[in-house]
């Protein structure tokens, strides 16, 4: 199961208390005090790795806390600090505490971490009560308690380009030629019910990641089909490829015109990012000629406008250095 939004509940560790204690120890009377401090409570953590790409296990198992620290000991034995508990989350995940829905973390790269909740300080133990006034105090603080919050965590998957379109247009079929995503391909709409990521290796250690989505259709915004929220995961790329199919007896300016609507209700800056129109399935179309200069006319030079077959691979490469000179174009602009 792919689940990107989970809430979850988390606390770090109690301090462990400190220790009232006194040496006692043959031939000596009235040894000092010896009380050692408990040992801090384990920090909560949530760490982005690559072992998992969904948020499933946080959706079974609502709870997570640290290890509290353990009490001092006589002798002036410290106690042991609490284990700190990492939460492993995919990287793409972000940390908002759930009340007040502040961003507290943007876990965007492998290994990067974020420290939601501090243990608890341990108690000090009684010898650290001594003084010339009190030589045998019987006092030792207990320890600091943890920190509870609550997370909302999402999932915002990281990819450079974006794949787009109604359903069974060959989203899939496009990222399985060119990566080595396998995803589910079949002739019905909504075959792909979670997105796919793909990397994309053109030549000297070139490469970009793709996302494929679920298939889109008019009134996503409101929830028709499978619904925008797989949108989340193409937000972030730098690039969308919006595929127009050429063999579904529908026009593709049509389609294109309503997948755009569908985009905007659910996030304007998506109508902005660079696109390129991908006229696919021409192998199975009469009519691709007429609808390739149709879009071309339409366009301009505003969007490039390419044609696609993924099962005879015309126009695949072009289209995919056509998407790195875009990634490259979109990089010199940020530098
Ligand atoms: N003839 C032809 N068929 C294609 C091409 N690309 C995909 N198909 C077929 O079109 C159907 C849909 O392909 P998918 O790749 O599953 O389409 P999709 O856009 O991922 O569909 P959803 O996941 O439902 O949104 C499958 O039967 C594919 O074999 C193509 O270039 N030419
Ligand atoms: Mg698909």
């Amino acid at each position: 199961m792919f689940i990107d939004e989970v809430e979850i509940t988390v606390r770090s560790g109690k301090g462990g208390p400190g220790c009232v204690s006194f040496l006692r120890e043959k031939f000596i009377v009235k040894g000092g005090p010896d009380g050692g401090d408990g040992g801090d409570g384990g920090h909560l953590i949530v760490k982005a790795d690559t072992s998992t790409n969904t948020l499933v296990d946080l959706h079974y198992e609502r709870y997570h806390f640290a290890e509290n620290g353990h009490a001092g000991g006589s002798k002036n034995c410290t106690g042991r600090r609490g284990q700190s508990k990492v939460l492993v989350v995919p990287v793409g995940t972000q940390v908002f505490n759930a009340d007040t829905g502040e961003l507290l973390a943007d876990l965007t790269e492998v290994d990067q971490d974020f420290q939601v909740a501090k243990g608890g300080r341990g108690g000090q133990g009684n010898a650290k009560f001594s003084s010339s006034r009190n030589r045998a105090p019987r006092k030792a603080q207990p320890g600091e308690p943890g920190t509870e919050v609550k997370l909302r965590l999402e999932l915002k998957l990281l990819a450079d380009v974006g794949l787009i379109g109604m359903p069974n247009v060959g989203k899939s079929t496009l990222i399985a030629r060119i990566s080595k995503a396998r995803p589910k391909i079949a002739d019905y709409p909504f075959t792909t019910l979670i997105p796919n990521l793909g990397v994309v290796s053109l030549d000297m250690g070139r490469s970009f990641v793709v996302a494929d989505v679920p298939g889109l259709i008019p009134g996503a915004a409101q929830g028709a089909g499978l619904g925008v929220q797989f949108l989340k995961h193409v937000e972030r790329t730098r690039v969308l490829v919006h595929l127009l199919d050429a063999a579904s007896g529908r026009s593709p300016l049509e389609d294109w015109e309503a997948i755009r609507h569908e985009l905007g209700a659910f996030n304007p800056e998506l109508l902005e990012r660079p696109e390129i129109i991908a006229l696919s399935r021409v192998d199975a179309s009469e009519d691709a000629d007429a609808m390739e200069a149709a879009l071309k006319k339409k366009f301009g030079r505003k969007r490039k406008v390419m044609r696609i077959s993924a099962v005879t691979g015309e126009g695949v490469s072009d289209l995919v250095r056509a998407i790195w000179k875009l990634l490259e174009k979109d990089r010199d602009q940020e530098a």
